[in-house]
């Protein structure tokens, strides 16, 4: 009788803890808007969420980047590592992420040297992935830089 107690007590902790990380249940995106300039910082490094662990599946992240006027937005990526197909990043000119006009690149699967450079001063940045398979996803540098290339 006091062993199927203590089992009870056992089984009360475990549905705690699923309603503690019930709270957690939303992508770790970190945050959404990121804002770069000449006078504050300059650089900002992003990654999908979980890295260097892989990202859970059914995520969906998007940042808006703005520098300062003038500048357009670099993206260096040291690793970028999706499902080919059904993980993909996106990245796009302007805060206008529904709008497929304003897109620059969509990417996935395993690549190497990947750098992107938006038109102006804002860009966005999506990351999504599917039900299914995950990898470790992508770390970017993403950098305020003049027009003059300096
Ligand atoms: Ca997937």
């Amino acid at each position: 009788m006091q062993t199927r107690r203590r089992h009870h007590q056992e089984w009360r902790i475990f549905f705690l803890i699923i309603l503690a990380n019930g709270a957690l249940c939303d992508v770790p995106c970190g945050k959404s808007n990121i804002t770069l300039s000449i006078s504050t910082q300059t650089s900002e490094t992003l990654t999908s969420p979980y890295y260097p662990n892989n990202y859970p599946a059914n995520a969906r992240c998007i940042w808006y980047i703005t520098v300062d006027e003038g500048s357009t937005i670099a993206f260096r990526f040291s690793v970028f590592n999706t499902e080919r197909k059904w993980d993909t990043l996106t990245i796009g000119n302007s805060h206008e992420s529904s709008d497929g006009d304003s897109v620059i690149g969509l990417f996935s699967s395993s690549l190497t040297s990947l750098a992107v450079i938006s038109n102006n001063h804002t860009a966005w940045m999506e990351f999504t992935s599917d039900s299914s398979v995950t990898k470790i996803g992508f770390e970017v540098k993403i950098t305020q830089e003049s027009y003059e290339g300096e």
